[in-house]
């Protein structure tokens, strides 16, 4: 039976803005305060998805989620209508208010983590929504996501939802931003690789000193337990420390891979030499031939270089039989020394990399998320695509309706304190309740109940 890469993009929601939320995401504490324009960010992720299902992929989109997020406004005192709420929360607050108003679910490759049907014992797809405990701007994500993942794979005979891990720094769960897995072909069985910053039993492993670890081994190994992935077919490695403190706050942003190409910075994990033999050890046993590893070296590309371009956060896809093409933010065209490398890359014989195109996700990436970040890999047979919610998947019908919606809604400015506006406020209402209805999806927000 064909399979198939489904990519979710998380759609970007009206109140998209930059007020410095992530600690350790260097964009996102550096552009703090920046007027962040949501129209642009959302027509650049818009464009994102139609180009890479003009590639053929088959693309779905998340909707974006309620902000400012009242029912935990609400939650933590603040009282009376939404505007008192709103306003009052702002100005006891704006840090709280601000972590209640980020668009950030928009980077759904920290929506879940999901395995497919081929690798696990029950033989059904298996998808976690990330608990994101580290950042409490992006915990509130949760039960939205979950939500709205169980009315997307919704045929419980073909897709087992799990409810997120304990919301607990034990379980700290970024999603697929820390998940690699390698296959032969669509369809095949695959080799899952969990990239963790830290572990809080095995006290022995080493931690960064500046910035947090968002995924800890604990979270990883009860995803793999509960998603019932082969035993054989997994493998923990650890982040490097000294990347996460350098800015490297999930594993996307310095390796990524597609079937058996895995193209990562040599600073990338802890042991890095001893960390790739036993995964190619564990390739070889599995597909019968190693992986093709491309490393990338520190006086090619410095890890401040990867971290300022995103490099890392390309996407890989299968061109034909043999060449694939690496969907790179434009911030890597205009670096020389990135730009240089990636023109090597493609002439290498040595690799499947044949063609780079340079995608523009400038708004997102000013709050430290690429092209990848945007999108939550699902491989999917056939029958499994057949059962999703269809009005969630893009076509040209669905371009059009997004488009219109964008542009009639969407502010081309947004400082963060435009976030208390009362007009902006009932715009944002407006525009959330339009999208559940351009995407049939019915009522997701609290205000729709
Ligand atoms: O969690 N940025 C997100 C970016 C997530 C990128 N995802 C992956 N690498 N997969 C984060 O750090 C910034 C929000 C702000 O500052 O307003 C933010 O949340």
């Amino acid at each position: 039976m064909e399979s198939y890469e489904v990519n979710f993009d998380g759609l970007v929601g009206p109140s998209h803005n930059f007020s410095g939320l992530a600690y350790g995401n260097l964009p996102s504490m550096k552009n703090k305060d920046y007027i962040s324009n949501p129209k642009e960010a959302a027509l650049q992720c818009l464009q994102k998805i139609h180009y890479l299902s003009d590639f053929g992929l088959i693309q779905g989109v998340f909707p974006p989620q309620e902000r400012p997020h009242l029912p935990t406004l609400r939650a933590l005192g603040f009282t009376g209508k939404d505007e008192e709420v709103i306003s009052k929360a702002y100005k006891t607050s704006p840090d709280l208010f601000f972590n209640c108003s980020s668009s950030a679910s928009m980077w759904a490759a920290n929506s879940a983590t999901v395995t497919p049907s081929e690798d696990s014992e029950d033989g059904k797809v298996h998808i976690t929504p990330a608990n994101l405990i580290t950042e409490f701007h992006r915990s509130i994500e949760t039960q939205n996501t979950a939500l709205v993942l169980k009315k997307i794979f919704h045929n419980p005979l073909y897709f087992k939802l799990h409810e997120p891990l304990p919301a607990s720094l034990v379980f700290a769960d970024e999603g697929a931003a820390n998940h690699l897995r390698f296959f032969k072909e669509p369809g095949d069985l695959g080799l899952h690789v969990f990239v963790y910053g830290r572990s809080v039993y095995q006290k022995s492993t080493l931690t960064p000193g500046r910035y947090p670890a968002r995924q800890t081994l604990e979270a990883s190994q009860a995803l793999s337990r509960n998603h019932r992935i082969f035993q054989n077919r997994l493998l923990f490695l650890q982040q490097s420390p000294k990347a996460i403190d350098l800015g490297v706050f999930h594993n996307d942003v310095i390796s990524t891979s597609n079937r058996l190409f895995f193209l990562y910075h040599e600073s990338a994990f802890v042991g890095s030499a001893s960390a790739l033999k036993e995964l190619n050890e564990k390739a070889e046993k599995i597909f019968d031939e190693p992986l093709l590893c491309y490393e990338v070296k520190e006086e090619e590309v410095s890890l401040k270089e990867a971290v300022e371009t995103y490099l890392f956060n390309s996407q890989i896809i299968q061109k034909d039989k043999e060449s694939m093409v690496l969907i790179a933010p434009i911030e890597c065209q205009k670096n020389t020394r990135v730009r240089a490398f990636l023109e090597k890359l493609t002439q290498d014989p040595a690799t499947p990399i044949k063609e780079v195109a340079y995608v523009n996700v400038n708004e997102s990436m000013l709050n430290g998320g690429g092209p990848a970040c945007l999108r939550l890999r699902v491989p999917l047979k056939r029958i499994e695509v057949d059962e999703l919610f269809p009005n969630v998947l893009f076509s040209q019908k669905l371009y059009i309706r997004l488009l219109d919606w964008i542009h009639k809604h969407y502010r081309d400015r947004l400082s963060p304190k435009d976030l208390v506006d009362p007009k902006f406020i009932q715009e944002n209402l407006k525009a959330l309740d339009e999208v559940t209805k351009i995407l049939g999806l019915g009522s997701i927000y609290s205000f729709q109940k």
